[in-house]
């Protein structure tokens, strides 16, 4: 957060909290703590993300953004629950994590959330999982599989219209760079702020924050007092979005309003049609037999497959299959 000494409100002249050179815009706590929320509504209003009247899931990691975006929903009125999804990372990452998931909660007066536990639920935890996977799966693109899965599977359980990430300007401009620079033309072309459900069992995802500097989404949490965990997951270490990070804050920095500039530009091309991307071809879809989720392959989904590799025989029963 940049405060000089000298510089003042734009609406009221008291000493600013923050100045946003992309915006031409300073502002102190009282009129900063309003703007976050205006700007956020009028975000999930352009896109359509949610009416006010729908129940709203928020996957939240106890990290600054989705801790801030559940209390801007709340205090933008909008019927909303938390999830947090317990991985089992060691090193104290998933108990702080946690921690910071519940005290928040509290602080707020009990704000309603929900925990699902990986290895209660289904008998081994993230790292656990990927040491079993003797196909050398990875770590992330496991964990990544069974949020999917989970995150689906809350909401349609319990009649979310949303699910809602706190992934910030910053994080979508770095999908964006990385995408651009290899011509990922499949992943351009579902890169947006809104996912649509296309099955029952898939929930609508939104991006509320999408078009929130990371740095501002900092300093709304310090003003808020958001006691948030600071340490990233081990096992984000060394991805390659924090390389493109890097490089749009050089950007930024020569040419305030630039990250916003390529990510608003490049939505404003795909919707007015300058740029296309090839259509997916319509694939065949059925019901997993075990969980309902949709599936292109066979007759189980690649989450319920996973737990059919005897590697993972230890694991489960998996409480979820139970009833
Ligand atoms: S939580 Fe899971 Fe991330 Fe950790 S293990 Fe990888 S995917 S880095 S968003
Ligand atoms: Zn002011
Ligand atoms: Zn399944």
């Amino acid at each position: 957060m940049s405060v000089r000494r000298g510089m003042r409100c734009r609406k009221c002249g008291a000493p600013a909290v923050i100045n946003m050179p992309q915006h031409k815009l300073a502002l102190c706590e009282e009129h900063y703590l309003e703007w976050v929320p205006a700007r956020v509504g009028q975000t999930i209003k352009r896109f359509r993300m949610f009416r006010p009247e729908d129940k709203v899931l928020v996957a939240v990691s106890g990290g600054k953004d989705s801790l801030a975006l559940w209390d801007i929903l709340h205090r933008l009125g909008y019927a909303v629950e938390g999830l947090y999804i317990d991985l089992g990372i060691g090193g104290g990452y998933s108990a702080q994590s946690k921690e910071k998931v519940q005290a928040f909660a509290e602080t707020r007066g009990g704000l309603p959330f929900r925990v699902v536990d990986v290895r209660e639920t289904y008998g081994c935890s993230i790292p656990e999982l990927a040491q079993r996977s003797r196909r050398g799966a990875k770590t992330c693109s496991l964990c990544g599989l069974v949020k999917r899965h989970i995150m689906n599977r809350i909401a349609y359980e319990g009649g979310f219209a949303a699910i809602a990430t706190g992934h910030n300007l910053d994080d979508e401009a770095a999908v964006l760079m990385q995408n651009t620079l290899h011509w990922q033309a499949g992943y351009l072309g579902r890169q947006a702020p809104v996912l649509p459900s296309t099955h029952p069992h898939l929930a609508r995802k939104v991006k509320p924050l999408c078009l929130m500097y990371e740095r501002e989404m900092a300093a709304y949490s310090l003003v808020r007092g958001i006691n948030y965990i600071y340490d990233e997951c081990p096992y984000s270490v060394g991805a390659k979005t924090i390389f493109y990070k890097e490089l749009l804050n050089q950007l930024e920095g020569r040419s305030p309003g630039a990250k916003l500039h390529f990510y608003l530009s490049f939505l404003k091309a795909k919707e007015e049609g300058t740029i296309r991307f090839m259509e997916e071809e319509e694939v065949q879809m059925q019901n997993c037999r075990r969980c309902g989720q949709p599936t292109t392959a066979g007759d189980l989904c690649a989450f319920c497959r996973l737990w059919e590799r005897p590697e993972m025989a230890v694991c489960g029963p998996a409480e979820e299959f139970e009833a």
